[in-house]
């Protein structure tokens, strides 16, 4: 299987995130992909090749000019201003408040902003941007004609909206890889999203339409991040509903829970005929991860794949999370394994 890797990553390394009243050691780290990609190269999955430059364009198809005009600019304005430290959002635009757009750094940054998790360095839009062109390298090579491919990307995408970021998620990788699949004629793409949080921004991305389906299974949100969706009665609206399946499953859930959830989404993907899957590869299912709720062990991991191969549908895996570092290369590439021993390219 082909990997798509962007040594790009190491420019985004934010200091510290708030988790229980406390300022910790940002989880969402650069050494995470890096124990990706030598799992990778040491178990001989195949090319690891770096990414194309397709542009801005394919990201204005998901995300708003204003959000990625902010979002390129902030660290130089943030610099101008003497500002040293990770930029992180204090106030929030939250009910009861107006949803305008203000003109001072910290209000932007609040405004386009829905947690505290993603903070902005100095390079962490390079990082981003080139997380996003990881993703559609690896779709190009799937539009062409290979059977499935690995994008791996870091920063995540998956909690990232048209115009939101959060939850150490800046652009939506999955969903921009999605919109560049239909963009170069396919129909429909199925979105299977296995991260142990559910992934809001997708969701709220393709909620209202019908040619991207999405499915995701995760801990459930009204005991989980990000709290505020990812409910099982969110069915999509308009032309998109009917559309949308959330599975969320309670802290503890082990591999027949999980599978059981799995054989669900798979069912739901398989009626709805997909020209091709986009799998959100979290691995933070993981029964040792550090800020999840999940008990899957490795070889779970194989098992999934195995699974998501038998659907027969060409396939783009597009990293996500996964917070156990010394296991997170095993368990995503343990997964991409599983993949080929069922379907070898
Ligand atoms: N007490 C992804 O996996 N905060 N994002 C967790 C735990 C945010 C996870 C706090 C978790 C975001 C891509
Ligand atoms: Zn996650």
């Amino acid at each position: 299987m082909l990997t798509i890797y962007s040594d790009d990553h190491h420019l985004h390394h934010g200091k510290c995130e708030l988790i229980d009243g406390q300022l910790m050691p940002c989880f969402e780290k650069p050494q995470r992909a890096d124990h990706i990609l030598q799992r990778v190269q040491n178990q001989n999955l195949g090319e690891v090749r770096g990414p194309e430059d397709f542009g801005r364009e394919p990201l204005l198809r998901i995300h708003t000019r204003e959000y990625l005009d902010f979002f390129e600019g902030a660290w130089s304005r943030w610099a101008a201003q003497g500002g040293t430290s990770d930029l992180m959002p204090y106030t929030f635009a939250a009910r009861n408040l107006r949803q305008k757009l203000p003109n001072h750094l910290h209000g932007e940054l609040g405004y386009y902003s829905f947690d505290g998790g993603a903070p902005i360095t100095a390079g962490t839009w390079q990082a981003a941007y080139s997380a996003a062109q990881v993703a559609l390298t690896a779709q190009r090579e799937i539009s062409n004609g290979s059977h499935t491919a690995f994008a791996l990307c870091r920063p995540p995408g998956h909690h990232a909206a048209g115009d939101v970021m959060g939850g150490y998620c800046y652009l939506n990788n999955a969903a921009i890889a999605a919109q560049a699949f239909l963009d170069q004629g396919s129909k429909r793409v199925a979105i299977l999203d296995v991260d142990y949080h559910h992934g809001n921004g997708t969701q709220s991305i393709f909620y209202n339409r019908k040619d991207v389906l999405f499915t995701s299974i995760h801990g459930d949100p009204a005991a989980e991040f990000p709290f505020f969706l990812g409910y099982a009665d969110e069915p999509g609206e308009g032309e998109g509903e009917g559309y949308n399946f959330n599975y969320p499953l309670p802290a503890g859930s082990g591999w027949s829970e999980w599978s059981a959830a799995l054989e669900q989404a798979c069912a739901e993907i398989s009626r709805y005929d997909a020209d091709v899957i986009i799998v959100s590869l979290g691995v933070d299912t993981f029964k040792e991860d550090p800020i999840s709720q999940f008990k899957l062990d490795s070889p779970d991991y194989l098992k999934m794949g195995e699974r998501i191969a038998a659907l027969g549908k060409p396939t783009l895996f597009v990293m996500e999370g996964g917070y156990a570092v010394e296991e997170i290369g095993i368990n995503a590439v343990n997964v991409l394994k599983g993949f080929e021993t069922v379907c070898r390219p």
